[in-house]
């Protein structure tokens, strides 16, 4: 039996749970072999600490790329998320690029943002970096912030209609002529409505779930995650967005109860063998 490997570019926050930290364990966790290729390292992420230290990694991206080439390391799947400089998008869409024509699944989370503000170590150069790993996506998965800024439009505050919500997929399906599916996050409907937009090019849908009323950071890593997981594992695309969503109402739940830090994010370790139960 051969185990599918998931190449993961994204970074290492070492405190505060979003990224790497939770990605890694919930691919492990649904059977998927991790091929890290870390963009930066900080010290914890960027939303809610101050005094972070922060390290690009776009030189040690080349060498450890070259080594797992030379290992013949070929991933399945490349992941790609959080961006440690604009250089590096470059970079990335090449290995990208490389892994595609040997067949691997590109899944593209367009980490930029949330609640219609750049997160604070971004600039418009990433942005437009980011764009261009979109454009070689079988997947994206962005919320309602990044689905704005893909499409280089002003964000517009929640609610939203359906008929929004399809002007949006249609935007980006339109812009982006490789992506087969898009999973939008953070959708809250005029309706009171609120969860994920599933899309392909004949239809989109949705799963609706509690809203909570804190939002933690790494929630839509550990979305992402468990979507990627699910599609390498076999599972369709509407299963694998099911489950994601289940799982985070379940662990914000949790977490809220406990009230630890907002910052310090979602206490998933608790539930991991759930996802081990799946594992595909
Ligand atoms: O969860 C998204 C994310 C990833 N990486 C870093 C972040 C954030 C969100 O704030 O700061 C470094």
């Amino acid at each position: 039996m051969s185990i599918k490997k998931a190449a993961l570019l994204h970074d290492m926050s070492c405190f505060g749970r979003c990224a790497l930290a939770v990605i890694v364990p919930v691919i492990s966790a649904l059977g998927i072999q991790p091929v890290i290729i870390p963009t930066a390292l900080l010290s914890t992420h960027t939303g809610g600490f101050t005094g972070y230290t922060f390290l690009d990694l776009t030189d040690e991206i080349k060498k450890i790329t070259a080594h797992h080439e030379k290992l013949g390391v070929v991933p399945d799947c490349v992941y790609t998320g959080y961006l440690g400089g604009a250089e590096q998008a470059a970079l990335i869409r090449d290995y990208i690029d490389k892994q595609k024509r040997r067949g691997a699944y590109i899944f593209v989370d367009p980490v930029m943002g949330d609640d219609g503000k750049l997160y604070s170590s971004y600039t418009k150069q990433m942005q437009e970096g980011m764009a261009s790993l979109a454009a070689a996506a079988d997947i994206i998965t962005p919320n309602m912030t990044e689905a704005f800024f893909l499409l280089g439009r002003e964000y517009e505050k929640p609610p939203y209609s359906k008929a929004d919500i399809g002007e949006l997929t249609d935007g980006l399906f339109n812009k982006y002529r490789n992506t087969e599916k898009i999973a939008l996050t953070s959708v809250e409907l005029d309706s009171g409505e609120y969860g994920v937009a599933y899309a392909d090019r004949s239809k989109t849908e949705y799963i609706f779930t509690r809203r909570h009323e804190i939002n933690y950071p790494g929630s839509g890593d550990i979305f992402s995650a468990v979507v990627c997981g699910g599609l390498l594992g076999g599972a369709d695309f509407g299963a694998s967005v099911n489950t994601a969503v289940k799982f985070l109402d379940k662990v914000i739940e949790y977490t809220v109860q406990t009230g630890t830090p907002v910052r310090e994010g979602l206490i998933f370790e608790k539930f991991l063998s759930e996802l081990l139960q799946l594992s595909y």
